[in-house]
């Protein structure tokens, strides 16, 4: 029964007739206007809410059906989430799509333009907070009961500019206007503590008093699934003064900033993202905001839990708490102390509840990604959760001495403190102790985990260790980014039931070979260059398309392009494959290095637009400000994916799949993900180059010298000389002496491999019946990225869940 009627309430309508009487209705009744006095942003906020209210109705069933079931519920704990704009996704799953376009024009609005004042929350750095969002998709998708929590930063990731080429940041301050998508929730607001200190009463029981208290105010956004009536929430958390930080004496004393003070610097911890990626920051703000998530967020766990549930043991068996990277690892000695100190469990009981609730995912193989906190640092802001690892860690180093007997150096090196060359709590260790599960994000990524980074805690404990390859959402990677495209493969596989089953895609394999489907195949590929506004559509789109850090190899790509550049100059008259040269991504404001590869980009773009000679055939493009939003615009105009690691770096990458998925052709190394890409759309349709992470581990440990392949190979010190010698504006020289005094990333060892790879590519792409094959067969084969599939291995491998069907 439709909820809405049980209450009595009219249904919403499913025609555009109706819709449009729900607009006015919303225009006036929420904005307070008529169509005639409504500026844009009225009519976006009004459609917003609109299409808001159909999701409404679902999550209002979603709510019901969840409290009935009482289900075990996957709780997805993440600092960070990259949801994309929300409409259109939204009119999509809501099935509004038509009909709200229909009944906007009925009222004289222009879609488009209404449609355009949606925003992006860019509350994340890049594949880890995409990856929170995909995820969620997936598991609404499958009717996983499952709820996102997350901060509600009030300035999201930077907005990048460019002046004179160097990347400029300005504040993202997304919700400015609201955020019509959102739910608040205050009267489930909860009280974080902070500093202070410990006390025992007679019975041995401690008690945290705290020095600073701050409360935390949710707010959800829907998050919907396709095809399905589930409607889950990604429930964000905001700090706020609480009342004992507004000082009422010296409100009275008539000094009315100071008495507001505490108040405003309580607020402080949701201000701001911080902009790493895979560094850690060290910074106290940043500790704070992640025990602000964890704490608020474990409380809103235990209040849904107790809803239907009375006995702690049960708490396991009713929950999983997933932690996306070590970002919100201080839930484990947070509901030890939830559970010992507040709830009064004996020590071993909550440690055997802990242990059985979460699960881990790690990200990275970077040892600077390695979450530590100094430990008087964390001793003064969260004095009980110290002592509390320091207990954990008495009994995980028994377990150590126990299993490996005499072994010290492994005890010092498996501690959840860090003693030398100062006292740091290792937060990956207390990840892993803390948890029933760990999982790396591709294949190799996993077994180098096991092998290397978390190496003596996969030899105590191999069972615990898994591995649980990417995906993205071919909802918003396929279906609403490359709309055009994903028509024809409805058309050529006769439904669009692939958007639901992704290893349907392999039905296009028998029209690969099919003339007429290539060549429109073609023409959609054409059609979204053209839309993207790059020049000419029949030029190869090569895209690098990430954040800018040394070990993604952003540098590579440019010794290519000044080599392109270099040989055009030197045989003017030969015909050249022309090439579109497209990088996006930001790097770090704090990354010198990274933006210094930046400024370098963006000199030699000018330097070949100015050349007359090279410009037919190479452009290099560099719009700013990558996001969700502008990758969903590139992805499906690319060729060519540029996924140039060095081997062994990359824990996944996201991005090599949505470019995978969308037809492009990959230029790759065997890092991350790559290799399972390789595997399964072909070596011959996959351009490999480069050292393996044996060869490249090897040659690191015999003592890399990057200027012998300076001298060996001519072309490379042609492109490495032209920088040093200040050819492009005078810029670069730090990343050319850089590269050849120290190349941390074996740049230079792999240029050679590359820029043959790269006159391969060149030669495919002549054959342009061959490279659409090439093209339809990545798509045809990407099924198994599909988020649906990572989220399936996650339910069966470590979460153990099932899925909840929501009823009429
Ligand atoms: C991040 O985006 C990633 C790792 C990390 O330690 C921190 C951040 Cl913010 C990325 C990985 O670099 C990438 O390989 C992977 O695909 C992605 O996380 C999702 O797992």
């Amino acid at each position: 029964m439709d909820v809405r009627n049980g209450m009595g309430l009219r249904p919403l309508g499913t025609s555009a007739a109706e819709f449009e009487q729900d607009l006015l209705s919303n225009l006036y009744y929420r904005r307070g206007t008529t169509v005639e006095s409504a500026s844009t942003q009225d009519a976006y906020e009004t459609l917003a809410l609109t299409v808001r209210d159909r999701l409404a109705e679902r999550r209002v069933r979603t709510a019901a059906a969840h409290y009935a079931a009482n289900p075990r519920w996957v709780y997805y704990l993440s600092a960070e989430y990259l949801l994309g704009k929300q409409l259109e996704q939204n009119m999509l799953y809501s099935g509004t799509d038509r009909i709200a376009r229909i009944a906007m024009k009925q009222l004289g609005l222009d879609p488009d333009e209404v449609e355009g004042l949606d925003v992006e929350p860019g509350l994340g750095n890049g594949g880890l907070g995409r990856l929170a969002a995909c995820l969620l998709d997936a598991m609404a998708t499958l009717d996983i009961p499952a709820v996102g929590y997350g901060i509600r930063y009030d300035l999201g990731i930077f907005k990048q500019t460019f002046k004179n080429g160097a990347q400029v940041e300005k504040p993202d301050d997304w919700s400015y206007q609201g955020n019509p998508w959102e739910f608040p929730a205050p009267d489930d607001r909860q009280t974080v503590f902070f500093y202070g200190h410990t006390e025992r009463d007679a019975n041995g029981k401690t008690c945290w008093i705290p020095g600073e208290v701050v409360l935390g105010e949710p707010s959800h956004m829907l998050v919907p699934g396709h095809g399905t009536d589930t409607v889950n929430i990604v429930r964000l958390w905001r700090a706020r003064g609480s009342e004992s930080s507004f000082d009422l004496s010296r409100f009275s004393a008539g000094q009315y900033a100071e008495a507001v003070d505490e108040a405003v610097h309580a607020e402080n911890i949701s201000k701001v993202l911080y902009p790493d990626d895979s560094t850690e920051s060290g910074r106290e703000l940043r500790l704070k905001q992640q025990y602000f998530l964890v704490s608020c967020s474990l409380r809103d766990i235990i209040r849904r839990f107790r809803l239907r549930n009375t006995d702690w043991s049960e708490f396991p068996k009713k929950t999983v708490i997933q932690l996306n990277d070590t970002h919100p690892t201080l839930a484990i000695p947070e509901l030890m102390r939830l559970l010992v100190d507040e709830e009064g469990l004996n020590w071993d009981l909550a440690w055997t509840i802990v242990r059985q609730t979460f699960a881990y995912t790690c990200h990275t193989l970077l040892p600077e990604a390695l979450e530590t906190w100094s430990v008087p640092m964390f001793e003064r802001l969260l004095p009980r959760h110290l002592e509390i690892i320091y207990t954990i860690n008495e009994h995980f180093l028994a377990e150590v001495r126990e299993a490996f007997p005499g072994d010290v150096d492994r005890v010092r090196r498996m501690s959840l403190i860090q003693e030398e060359p100062d006292r740091r709590v290792r937060m990956a260790n207390l990840a892993v102790v803390g948890t029933q599960a760990v999982n790396g994000v591709a294949e190799l990524h996993s077994e180098l985990l096991a092998s290397t980074t978390l190496r003596d805690f996969a030899e105590l404990w191999p069972a615990k260790f898994h591995n649980v390859t990417n995906g993205i959402s071919p909802r918003r990677f396929i279906k609403i980014a490359n709309p055009t495209l994903s028509s024809l493969i409805s058309e050529g596989l006769g439904g669009d039931e692939w958007i639901n089953d992704l290893d349907r895609l392999a039905g296009l394999e028998a029209l690969a070979d099919d003339e007429s489907f290539r060549s429109r195949w073609r023409a959609v590929k054409q059609a979204n260059k053209v839309r993207l506004g790059l020049g000419d559509p029949e030029s190869l789109t090569d895209v690098m398309i990430k954040r800018f850090h040394e070990y993604k190899r952003q540098q590579l790509k440019l010794l290519h392009i000044i080599t392109m550049y270099h040989r055009i100059k030197a045989n003017p008259g030969q015909a050249y494959v022309p090439r579109t040269v497209l990088f996006a991504g930001k790097a770090a404001p704090a990354y010198h290095a990274a933006k210094h590869v930046i400024r370098l980009i963006n000199a030699v773009a000018a330097v070949i637009d100015a050349d007359p000679a090279v410009s037919p055939y190479l452009k290099v493009v560099f719009p700013p400000n990558y996001n969700v939003t502008l990758g969903s615009l590139i992805i499906p105009a690319a060729d060519l994916s540029e996924q140039i690691s060095m081997a062994g770096k990359e824990a996944s990458g996201t991005g090599n799949m949505k470019l995978a998925l969308n037809g492009a052709l990959t230029i790759g190394t065997l890092d991350g993900a790559n290799i399972e890409i390789r595997d399964k759309v072909g070596a011959d349709n996959f351009f490999l180059f480069g050292l393996d992470t044996p060869a490249a581990t090897a040659l690191k440990n015999n003592g890399y010298r990057a200027r012998d392949h300076y001298d060996r190979d001519p072309e490379l010190r042609h492109a490495l000389d032209s920088i040093l010698d200040g050819k492009f504006l005078g810029i670069g020289r730090e990343v050319g002496e850089s590269l050849l005094n120290w190349d941390e990333y074996l740049t230079l060892a792999d240029y050679r491999s590359y820029v043959d790879a790269q006159d391969q590519v060149d030669a495919a792409w002549q054959d342009t019946d061959q490279w659409t094959r090439k093209s339809i067969l990545n798509t045809a084969r990407s099924g198994f990225f599909s988020a649906d599939r990572t989220v399936r291995d996650y339910a069966a491998g470590i979460w153990h869940v099932n899925p909840v069907k929501v009823g009429r």
